[in-house]
């Protein structure tokens, strides 16, 4: 039976009273006690850090939860505009200690946990990260979500509960071996399930025209196999301002309707089978990063998140405004991360038109005014592309909704341009060919208002290059939006000490204006400031040690050596390759007896491997044997030594890049739509060697010349040297160059596996290296000496290491969602008061 009123508490009790609201360290103690006995059912015996921190973590939550609820109220009073981001990947890495320097309690529970015996850094450390994203498109969403809270805007992120997020990697014989990452085992206290706000996605089937009751004919989409949506959202809490906003991560699960259909047909076991072929969709995130793989499930995931989240928000509006459309766009907007939840579009025509009876051309200029796009890759091996064939047997009214969006548009660009058929075969949303692709970045152009790239450079090449045809068409359309991280995490949180030292000097307004650390720039010339700057460094790079000996127990690490750290995904445009050629470089120096190598350095690389890239897979061999080489060589112990960190992610890059002196950033130029590692390493005062590539133009724009090191050939001359690129009379010509490749092709580094590296070095020496790693080598080494020479000079080097984090500012993404707003969202900030 129904209840008609459930009542929690005293009528007249205010929410202030309830001890779950007390951040003090009193509240937290007793709430603390509460759940670790009571809810969790240990005592001090009990020494397990996972179920202190499991109890913290209860405690915790209670706080956001008021707050979460009057964010809620305070946006639904408001009656205004809303934003969707809308994304396959959510990267959010650990939540504890985020969530305590957002409610701002850290030196409270510090201090509690402390009195109760309890180490608060090892409860921290037990949290396992929530690996839901591949690298920086989903760790870029994570911190899109925070600057929003922050701004106190009214977004909901959108993405998919991956049951398995990304793997986790282990290091065999120096090759990748991928282990599932079942991070839900134990559960997760940051997430509630919302059984009562599930949703149908349908599947297969066919569509008919039917005529309903008053005469109007309606496509009907029929015969399909669902599946429930069921919604788990996670507070998402801003910095100190009492505003908790929401992601909704989706789980796929079975309808029952479904299994009692199968039954009744007397086939258990198929209707067994049909339960877990649904309930595979939300099963595991694809680990490729800007690599499509074109798998049905990822099209059966890329719809289920896109129709799931279009339901609720419809669902929602219709509860406030019934079927009347008319400001729709002007009070919903979403944000698609890249390509991969495009099919939003389509499906937003679906659900307009045969759902809610809206006619085609408003349902179209609703579409046309709510959808917003961001390409993240020119990469074309990145650029989506689904057969037709498969999208008319799995979505198949979707299907035909896009050939009337295609139809439409060909009419206009046929007006725009007529007789240009060659140009109508370029823009059509529909690849003709041996088999018809639909072209999702088209789509996602035809369909939006706004396109953006993430960098400059990045939005220009997409201007003059990718988009060419549709920027023509729509100049107005085009906009770029330079990626930024968040200071909380990726100063506050992560570098303790040096954000105290940010803080005395010119007090904490940095951590939400983070452009206020300019007030630093004087004292890069203040003797008692460098002092400390390089203290708190020289502290970051012994935790760093201590940290890498965890996995690399053997090394003997100086403190005092340069830190040269290349984090990322493995990808040859990335050109970790190019960074190992240096290494060997300088160990072929030392074995040589050059005496001008004089500063010691420490080489770390670390990042995940698309399981079926296999020259990924090889460069992470290489790096590992050449490590083994170098650091088991007596005569260069103490000044170089190379180690690949194995299981990169979110809470190691917490860990590295507080100590980080070099920062990494080679990529081919043109090639890195922005990166953002280069923003997190910056901020924490490593210098840039660098490429004019993505963010890296802007870092140096922004830091001035002479504080980083510019080396390699510029996207245009990359372009006019592909004719007549010839690597091999290159090596011929530098004899450090030819050294390096002899040591490689003699398998110095692969004495007892031979040929294993052969394919990487013909990968280089190819006149059609689409990464020209080559051409970069002789600028590349030139430019590693003159960081030495720097690194010598420890005050100037110093000096500089100031002014790279004083200067990082722009690179805040309280800037980018603040341009996100200003010029493609336009909502209001809401403030929040309990
Ligand atoms: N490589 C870009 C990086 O430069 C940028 O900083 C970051 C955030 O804007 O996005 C990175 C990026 N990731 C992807 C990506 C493409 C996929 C994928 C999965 C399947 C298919 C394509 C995951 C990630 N593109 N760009």
């Amino acid at each position: 039976m129904p209840y008609k009123r459930f009542i929690l508490s005293k009528p007249n009790s205010s929410i202030t009273e309830l001890n779950a609201l007390g951040l003090g360290k009193t509240d937290f103690i007793a709430d603390f006690k509460q759940y670790y006995i009571h809810l969790l059912g240990r005592d001090e015996a009990c020494r397990s850090p996972y179920y202190a921190g499991e109890a913290l973590s209860q405690a915790i939550r209670d706080r956001l939860m008021e707050r979460w609820k009057a964010t809620h109220k305070t946006y639904k009073a408001a009656h205004g505009k809303r934003a969707f981001y809308l994304s396959m990947e959510f990267l959010l890495g650990r939540t504890l200690s985020n969530a305590m320097l957002n409610l701002g309690v850290t030196d409270t529970i510090t201090q509690g946990m402390y009195d109760l015996g309890v180490e608060i850094e090892e409860l921290i450390e037990s949290e396992l990260d929530a690996g839901l994203g591949n690298g920086g498109l989903g760790r870029l969403a994570a911190c899109f979500i925070d600057s929003c809270a922050t701004l106190q805007l009214p977004v909901i992120g959108y993405g998919l509960r991956y049951e398995y997020g990304m793997f986790t990697q282990t290091i065999i014989n120096g090759e990748q071996v991928e282990k599932p990452d079942h991070w839900l085992r134990h559960g997760n206290v940051w997430e509630i399930e919302r059984l009562e706000y599930s949703l149908l996605i349908k599947f297969g089937g066919h569509t008919e025209i039917q005529t309903d009751e008053q005469g109007i004919q309606r496509v009907c989409w029929i015969n399909t196999h669902d599946v429930l949506a069921v919604p788990y959202d996670t507070p998402i809490p801003g910095y100190q301002n009492n505003t908790v906003n929401t992601l909704r991560l989706w789980k796929a699960v079975a309808t029952e309707e479904f299994d009692l259909e199968e039954f009744n047909a007397g086939d258990y076991a198929e209707s067994v089978a049909a339960k877990i072929t649904a309930e595979h969709i939300t099963m595991v995130l694809y680990p490729n990063d800007a690599n499509e793989n074109g798998k049905e499930l990822r099209l059966r995931q890329q719809y289920f998140l896109a129709s799931a989240s279009l339901q609720d928000v419809i669902s929602h509006w219709v509860k406030l405004y019934g079927e009347n459309f008319s400001e729709f766009a002007q009070k919903n907007v979403f944000q698609l991360n890249d390509t991969h939840p495009s099919i939003a579009i389509a499906e937003l025509m679906r659900l307009l038109v045969d759902i809610h009876g809206v006619p085609w051309n408003d349902a179209w200029a609703i579409t046309r005014q709510t959808m917003a796009y961001t390409n993240h890759t020119l990469l074309p091996e990145a650029l989506e592309k689904w057969p037709v064939n498969l999208m008319q047997r799995l979505l198949p009214r979707l299907m035909e909704i896009i050939f009337e969006i295609n139809a439409r548009f060909l009419a206009e660009v046929a007006l725009h341009w007529p007789g240009d058929n060659a140009r109508l075969r370029r823009m059509s949303i529909i690849e003709e060919g041996g088999q018809q692709q639909v072209r999702m970045a088209y789509l996602a152009l035809v369909g939006s208002f706004s396109v953006n790239g993430v960098a400059q450079l990045h939005s220009q090449l997409l201007q003059q290059g990718l988009f060419h045809d549709f920027y023509e068409l729509w100049p107005n359309k085009f906009n770029n939006k330079t990626n930024g991280v968040t200071p909380r995490r990726w100063l506050a949180g992560c570098n303790p000490e040096l954000a105290e030292l940010i803080t005395e000097t010119i007090g904490d307004s940095w951590v939400t204006e983070l452009s206020d650390l300019k007030k630093l720039i004087p004292y890069a010339e203040n003797a008692q400031f460098k002092i400390k700057w390089r203290t708190v460094k020289h502290n970051a790079k012994q935790r760093l040690i201590d940290y890498i000996h965890l996995q690399h127990p053997e090394l003997n690490l100086n403190v005092d050596a340069l830190f040269d750290v290349q984090v990322k995904r493995i990808h040859e445009y990335k050109r970790q390759i190019l960074n190992v050629l240096h290494v060997i470089h300088l160990y072929d120096r030392i074995k040589r007896g050059d005496s001008h190598m004089v500063v010691p350095r420490c080489v770390l690389i670390g990042g995940k491997a698309a399981p079926g890239y296999v020259m990924a897979k090889k460069i992470i061999k290489l790096i590992n044997n050449v490590a083994h080489s170098i650091n088991s060589d007596p005569d260069v112990a103490g000044k170089l030594s190379l180690f690949f960190l194995p299981d990169y992610r979110v809470s190691a890059m917490e860990k590295i890049c507080p100590g980080a002196d070099l920062s990494e950033q080679i990529s081919t130029a043109g090639k890195e739509a922005s990166g953002t590692g280069n923003m997190k390493l910056m901020m924490n005062g490593a210098l840039t060697i660098g490429t004019l590539d993505g963010a890296n133009i802007e870092i140096r724009e922004e830091v001035g010349d002479e504080n980083f090191f510019l080396f390699g050939l510029t996207e245009g001359e990359i372009e006019a040297r592909r004719s007549h690129y010839d690597p091999v009379s290159m090596i011929d010509q530098d004899t450090d160059l030819q050294r390096v490749i002899n040591l490689l092709e003699s398998g110095h580094f692969n004495q007892f596996e031979p040929g294993i590296f052969d394919g990487i070095i013909a990968s280089i020496k190819n006149p059609h290296d689409p990464w020209m790693t080559i051409a970069d080598f002789r600028s590349y080494i030139d430019t590693q000496k003159r960081v030495e020479d720097a690194y010598l000079d420890k005050d100037h080097w110093t000096r500089m290491s100031i002014l790279n984090c004083a200067n990082s500012g722009k690179f805040s993404s309280d800037r980018t969602i603040n341009e996100y707003n200003d010029e493609i969202w336009k909502l209001e900030h809401r403030s929040v008061s309990l």
